[in-house]
């Protein structure tokens, strides 16, 4: 029996979970050999393993991928201000801004999403330090023009690739642009640990720092040599992420079926669009995003986000408003005088809509029927 039908709420973000047989054992364990956290067998499992499937020399996992972003950015030293989209979690925002670095935010290509790299240039100053790019939805930002800047400006340029673990671009694996990219572990992810996050990166020195400054900044017991925090992910959240990466292949086919489900079942209903996935790429279909047209559709997004709640489907509004209307960034005036044209369209779009393990062809079918069903 499906969700719906037993009555309960179906959420966006309700967690996948491996088996629990093989989580309990390595809990056991865990507990039997009496660590807990710091550098544990299977945080250092975890991180080989991921370092395996993304094809990146090192990978420092953390706690989460808020505390990740802020230590990949005091890591690189980025300071005055920082280039980062506006249509994006406000984790990639505070993380900067929760260290002194002003978040200044770029309009983004209402096609993909994605940051828009003429943009970026137009807000580039004497003080900015550093470019933060976003794979939204997991689908890869423009790596290469970021580049393009980032080297012609001599700016630091980091990825948040929260949404995009097990997703390519080009054909390669997220995870190998800029100076170092910051995967989310937490519990709505495509992967969870409970909570979780890691920065991963080619450049060995730069691991190595953000691998004491997680642990607030000792090199051996005790000399203390950065100022750092602590970051540390547990052994339990380490074997949780262990055991969910075991069943990726199994994720990732329930949320292609459920993408082509939605798919089929939303195909012309007219003000209504799904966002696209490359085939090209490998992608791990973990959101379902479709845009509304309010006046093609005949009803409001709101009205219909609404609705769905009140069938106990918790379809949710990311990433509305924007970063640049949320506090404390709207006060702050930060992008006066750039407006954000398209960021305020999309977000006002946008509804994602539930997926993953929780979602049976059968619910995908029954909401695509009360989307249609508009007045
Ligand atoms: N950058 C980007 C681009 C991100 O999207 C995120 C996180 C980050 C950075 C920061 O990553 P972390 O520091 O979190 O590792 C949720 C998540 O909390 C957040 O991780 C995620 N992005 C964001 C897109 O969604 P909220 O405020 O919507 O969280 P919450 O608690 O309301 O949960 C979302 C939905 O999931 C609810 O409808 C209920 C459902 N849910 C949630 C949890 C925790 C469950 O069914 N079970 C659960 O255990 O932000």
């Amino acid at each position: 029996m499906n969700l719906l039908n037993a009555g309960k709420k179906l959420h966006v973000g309700a967690p996948n979970i491996g088996s629990r047989e093989v989580l309990f054992s390595r809990i056991n364990d865990i507990l039997d050999r009496r660590w807990l956290s710091n550098n544990g067998v299977y945080l250092l499992e975890f991180e080989r393993k991921i370092s395996n499937i993304l094809g990146v020399r090192n990978v420092v996992a953390m706690c989460n991928a808020t505390v990740a972003l802020e230590i990949a950015a005091r890591a690189l030293e980025l300071h005055g201000e920082v280039i980062i989209p506006s249509y994006t979690f406000i984790a990639t925002a505070h993380s900067l801004y929760w260290q002194g670095i002003t978040p200044v935010f770029a309009d983004i290509d209402p096609k993909t999403h994605n940051i828009n790299v003429e943009e970026v240039e137009r807000l580039i100053t004497p003080k900015t330090t550093g470019i933060v790019g976003v794979h939204i939805w997991g689908r890869g930002c423009d790596t290469e023009g970021l580049g393009i800047l980032a080297k012609k400006y001599n700016l630091k340029e980091m990825y948040d690739a929260s949404h995009g673990f097990a997703c390519s671009k080009n054909g390669q694996m997220l995870g190998s642009s800029g100076k170092c990219e910051v995967f989310s572990f937490h519990a709505t992810k495509f992967i969870n640990s409970f909570e979780g996050g890691a920065v991963v990166t080619n450049d060995d020195e730069l691991a190595e720092k953000m691998r004491l400054m997680r642990n607030f900044g000792f090199k051996g017991f005790d000399n203390v040599v950065h100022c750092g925090v602590n970051g540390k992910m547990s052994e339990v959240c380490a074997a949780m992420g262990l055991t969910n990466l075991e069943q990726i292949e199994e994720i990732i086919t329930i949320n292609r079926r459920n993408y082509l489900a939605y798919q089929k079942g939303l195909s012309g209903i007219k003000g209504i669009s799904l966002i696209e996935y490359d085939p090209k790429e490998q992608n791990n279909f973990q959101y379902i995003i479709i845009e509304v047209d309010s006046e093609k559709y005949g009803l409001d997004r709101n009205k219909l986000v609404e609705r769905l709640h009140e069938q106990n489907i918790i379809a949710r509004k990311y990433f509305w408003p924007g970063c640049h209307l949320m506090e404390p960034y709207r006060s702050l005036h930060i992008n006066s005088p750039y407006n954000l044209p398209e960021t305020d369209r999309v977000a006002a779009r946008v509804v994602v809509l539930p997926t993953g393990q929780t979602v049976d062809e059968e619910t995908v079918d029954h909401i695509c029927q009360i989307i249609k069903n508009r007045p």
